[in-house]
C-alpha cells in the first residue's frame, strides 16, 4: 500500500491528538484521585465541546426609574397653585389621555387604514363620525375628534374650542351636542396633528395646544379667541417620535413627561426644562431661501459663513413640534420666516406659534416675529398665520439684529 506524504501526516496528527487524549484524561483520573473532591465529578480537560441546549434569550426587563406620574404632579402644582390651577389639573390630565389615545393611532398609521371618508362595512360612506377607530377616517379628522372630546366632554373647565381642523370656534355645548356643557371658564385653542404629512414616511408628528380664560359670565365668542398669547395660562406639545413626549407648561418653567410603554402612564422625565441660551442648530426650511427677506437670507448666510462665534448644524424634520423639541433641548433656533409670496409665513399664530413661544419663553428662550415679541401680537382672526423665530435666546437676539439692521438700511 501506497501512502502519500499528506496522508501520512494527517494520520500523524490524529494520532498525537489521541495519544494526547489519552494521556490528558489520564491526568484526569490522577487527579481526580489525589482530589477528593473532585471524585464523583465529570472533570473533561480535553474534549469536543458537548452540545450546548439552546440558548434562551433573557427579556430585556429594564429596572424602571422612580419617577413621579404626570396625574401626581399635576396633584402636587394644583395643591402648590391654588383653585385656578386645580381647574387645569382636570383639563391637562385630560390633553394626557388624548395624547395617549393620538399615539396609538399614529403608531397604527401603517398598518390601519384612516384615509379616505368615512365608509361602513358595507363600503358605502358614512355620514356620522365614530372616534373609537371602528369605522375609517381620515386620521386628521380622528385626532381633531379626540381633542375636541378631551376639551369638552372631560369636565365643565372648557366652555368653547378653536382647532386648525375647524372652520371657526366652537363652543363645548356645540362639540357635545348638550348645553350642559356651557359652564367653563377657559377657552382652548388646538392643533391636533402638526406635521401630519410626516407620518406616510413614519417621521415625528405632534399636538399643540393652549388654553385662556374666558371673561367670567359671558359666553365665548370669537373675541374671546383673540387674546395675545401673553395671556395664554397654559401651553403645551407633545411629540410622537421616538419616545412620546408631552411638554407643558402652566406659567412658570416647563416640564415633559415620557409616556412609558409598559404601563401607558406618562412619567415626570424632564423636570424644569430649561433650553441653553445659545446653540449651533438652526432649523429653517432652505429650499425657500430666494424667497425669504434680506434680513433672513443675510443670517443664514452669516450662519453658514461661520462669522457666528460657534459652528452651526441643520435640522429640519418638517414638523414643528419635532423640530422645537430639539432645539428645546440641544440649543438653537426654529425659524418659519415670511416668504416674499406669503409675507406672514405658514405657522398659525393661535395654536402654533403662541403656545410654542410660550413653552420656549418659559424655559428661559425667546419667540419672534423677526419684528417683536410673538406673545404680544394681536390675533385679528383665528387663524392668522405670523413669521415665526423660537429658541435660545442669544440665537434669536442675532436674528432680531438682522431685521432692525436691514430694516434700518432700508430706510436710510
Ligand atoms: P400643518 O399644520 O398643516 O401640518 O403645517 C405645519 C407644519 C409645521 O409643523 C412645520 O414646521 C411646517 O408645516 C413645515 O412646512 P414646510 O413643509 O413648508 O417646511
Ligand atoms: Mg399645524
Amino acid at each position: 500500500m501506497h501512502l502519500s506524504t499528506a496522508s501520512v501526516l494527517i494520520l500523524l496528527i490524529r494520532t498525537t491528538a489521541y495519544a494526547f487524549s489519552v494521556g490528558v484524561n489520564r491526568n484526569v483520573q490522577s487527579i481526580q484521585e489525589r482530589i477528593p473532591k473532585l471524585k464523583n465529578r465529570r472533570v473533561v480537560l480535553y474534549s469536543t465541546p458537548d452540545p450546548q441546549p439552546p440558548v434562551k434569550l433573557a427579556r430585556a426587563k429594564p429596572r424602571k426609574k422612580n419617577l413621579k406620574t404626570l396625574a401626581r404632579y399635576l396633584e402636587v402644582e394644583s395643591w402648590k397653585r391654588g383653585p385656578e390651577a386645580s381647574d387645569l389639573e382636570v383639563v391637562l390630565r385630560g390633553i394626557g389621555e388624548a395624547c395617549k389615545q393620538i399615539n396609538l393611532i399614529v403608531q397604527r398609521a401603517q398598518t390601519d387604514d384612516f384615509y379616505g371618508d368615512a365608509v361602513g362595512d358595507d363600503g358605502m360612506p358614512l355620514d356620522g363620525t365614530n372616534i373609537q377607530g371602528e369605522v375609517q377616517q381620515k386620521l386628521d379628522v380622528v385626532c381633531n375628534a379626540i381633542m375636541l372630546k378631551q376639551f369638552c366632554g372631560n369636565s365643565n373647565v372648557i366652555a368653547a374650542v378653536a382647532s386648525e381642523e375647524e372652520d371657526t370656534h366652537r363652543t363645548c355645548c356645540d362639540v357635545m351636542g348638550d348645553s350642559a356643557f356651557a359652564a367653563g371658564d377657559y377657552v382652548a385653542v388646538f392643533d391636533p396633528i402638526d406635521g401630519s404629512k410626516n407620518i406616510d414616511a413614519s417621521l415625528p408628528v405632534g399636538t399643540i395646544f393652549g388654553i385662556y380664560k374666558s371673561p367670567p359670565g359671558t359666553s365665548p365668542t370669537e373675541q374671546t379667541f383673540l387674546q395675545k398669547g401673553s395671556e395664554m395660562v397654559a401651553a403645551g406639545y407633545c411629540l410622537y417620535s421616538a419616545t412620546t413626549i408631552l411638554v407643558l407648561t402652566m406659567g412658570s418653567g416647563v416640564d415633559g413627561f415620557t409616556l412609558d410603554p409598559d404601563k401607558g402612564i406618562f412619567l415626570h422625565t424632564h423636570p424644569d426644562i430649561r433650553i441653553p441660551s445659545s446653540g449651533a442648530i438652526y432649523s429653517f426650511n432652505e429650499a425657500y431661501f430666494h424667497d425669504f427677506s434680506t434680513p433672513v437670507q443675510q443670517y443664514l448666510n452669516s450662519l453658514k459663513a461661520g462669522s457666528s462665534s460657534k459652528r452651526v448644524n441643520a435640522r429640519y424634520i418638517g414638523a414643528l413640534v419635532g423640530d422645537l423639541h430639539n432645539i428645546l433641548i440641544n440649543g438653537g433656533i426654529y425659524g418659519y420666516p415670511g416668504t416674499r409670496t406669503n409675507p406672514s409665513g405658514k405657522l398659525r399664530l393661535l395654536y402654533e406659534s403662541n403656545p410654542m413661544g410660550m413653552i420656549i419663553e418659559q424655559a428661559g428662550g425667546a419667540a419672534s416675529t423677526g419684528c417683536g415679541r410673538i406673545l404680544d401680537v394681536q390675533p385679528t382672526e383665528i387663524h392668522m398665520r405670523v413669521p415665526t423665530f423660537l429658541g435660545s435666546t442669544e440665537n434669536v437676539f442675532e436674528l432680531d439684529q438682522f431685521h432692525k439692521y436691514y430694516s434700518e438700511e432700508d430706510n436710510v
